[in-house]
């Protein structure tokens, strides 16, 4: 059956967003505990690394508190040999996957570049312009494919995102070439200050995907047992050379868009409160309470890795790191053009 023959009600989203929590659904304890290890650290991780913009060790942070249930989703669900591609939001999602969390901010103090190597760990560099991963990510799914490789690409992008031509264009050769690819949008109902319903009038952005031939799928950002279900399923569909998906979870930044942003001009406290009483860590973790999957040790683990994460966070943030400024001049061009070398030379004679 082609595209075309696919009756397009299968292609359509559930009508209300997938939960595991709270239904009748079969617990994993194992998954469930780490999900939770993973989100008691990101919510520590958003939060020393939000206080330690504020106190200038960081140029700027987008955090992703309320959302790590969509950032640890992703990365428990992704295999050694997939590929992540994030946007600016979604560090916490490299350093879930198991990235250094040094590194992984290296970008966003300005040391370098990217602050680590992509292929190593196959995570793309945070990406900073609107969904210009998506296209990055479809062509390096379509070359793992055409090499034979079972490599799946996972792209993450924000409700804002979806109005640029790029997710258009990467949706569309994803389908047409049945590229190994998951689209997962983070819908937190605000790009900056625009909300949702100035974005899209579409019924939902998973409905998306029925215009470019491809599933979409709705689930509640904040359950990360559920969030990662939809993915591992959405990966697994992909893997078999069925083709992309594109995934809607709902969600909520619960705090401002950057440091930069003032929050409470665009938003009501009463909507905030609302969210906050969904947290994706209270959520999963009064479930394993109620179920007697969460024992003091495991609460106390938990609590003790995220604190050595913050230690190690203000530790190696708090120095200031060796830079060289002849690094301005790596990477630009594979050989340099005789301009760059002047300007090296004479920017190495001014610093000597
Ligand atoms: C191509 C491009 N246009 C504009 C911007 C400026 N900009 C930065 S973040 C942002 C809002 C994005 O919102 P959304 O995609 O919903 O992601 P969120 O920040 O909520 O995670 C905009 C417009 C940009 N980075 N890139």
């Amino acid at each position: 059956m082609t595209v075309l023959e696919r009756p397009a009600t299968s292609l359509l989203p559930e009508p209300e967003p997938y939960r595991v929590l709270g239904t009748s659904a079969e617990p994993e304890p194992g998954l469930w505990t780490r999900l939770y290890r993973e989100l008691v650290r990101g919510r520590r991780f958003n939060e020393q690394t939000t206080a330690l913009t504020r106190q200038g060790r960081l140029a700027v942070y987008p955090s992703s508190t309320g959302q790590e249930a969509c950032q640890v989703g992703a990365a428990l669900s992704l295999g050694p040999r997939d590929w992540l591609f994030p946007s600016y939001r979604d560090t916490l999602a490299a350093v879930a996957r198991g990235l250094d969390p040094v590194a992984a901010l290296g970008l966003l103090r300005g040391d370098w570049h990217t602050g680590y190597d992509p292929r190593a760990h196959r995570i793309a560099p945070l990406c900073t312009p609107l969904a210009t991963q998506l296209p990055h990510a479809v062509g390096l799914a379509r070359a793992a494919r055409l090499r034979g490789d079972d490599t799946v690409a996972l792209a993450l992008v924000g409700d804002g995102g979806t109005s640029e031509g790029d997710f258009h264009e990467a949706l569309n050769f994803a389908a047409v070439w049945r590229a190994p690819v998951v689209f997962l949008v983070q819908n937190n109902r605000y790009a900056i200050s625009v909300p949702l319903s100035r974005q899209t009038a579409a019924p939902s952005i998973a409905h998306k995907g029925v215009g470019y031939g491809m599933p979409g799928r709705l689930v509640d950002g904040m359950d990360a047992p559920a969030v990662h279900r939809v993915l591992t399923e959405a990966l697994a569909r992909a893997r078999a050379g069925e083709g992309p998906t594109l995934v809607e979870a709902r969600t909520y930044r619960f705090d401002a868009h950057t440091n930069a942003d003032d929050a409470g001009r665009y938003r009501e406290e009463a909507e905030v409160a609302d969210w906050r009483a969904r947290d994706p860590l209270t959520l999963l973790g009064s479930e394993l309470r109620a179920r007697g999957l969460l024992t003091g040790d495991v609460e106390e683990e938990a609590a003790q890795a995220a604190e050595r994460l913050a230690a190690g966070l203000r530790a190696a943030l708090g120095a200031d790191p060796p830079l060289s400024a002849a690094d301005l001049f790596a990477h630009v061009y594979a050989s340099p053009t005789p301009q760059l070398r002047e300007q090296a030379a004479s920017l190495a004679e001014v610093t000597r």
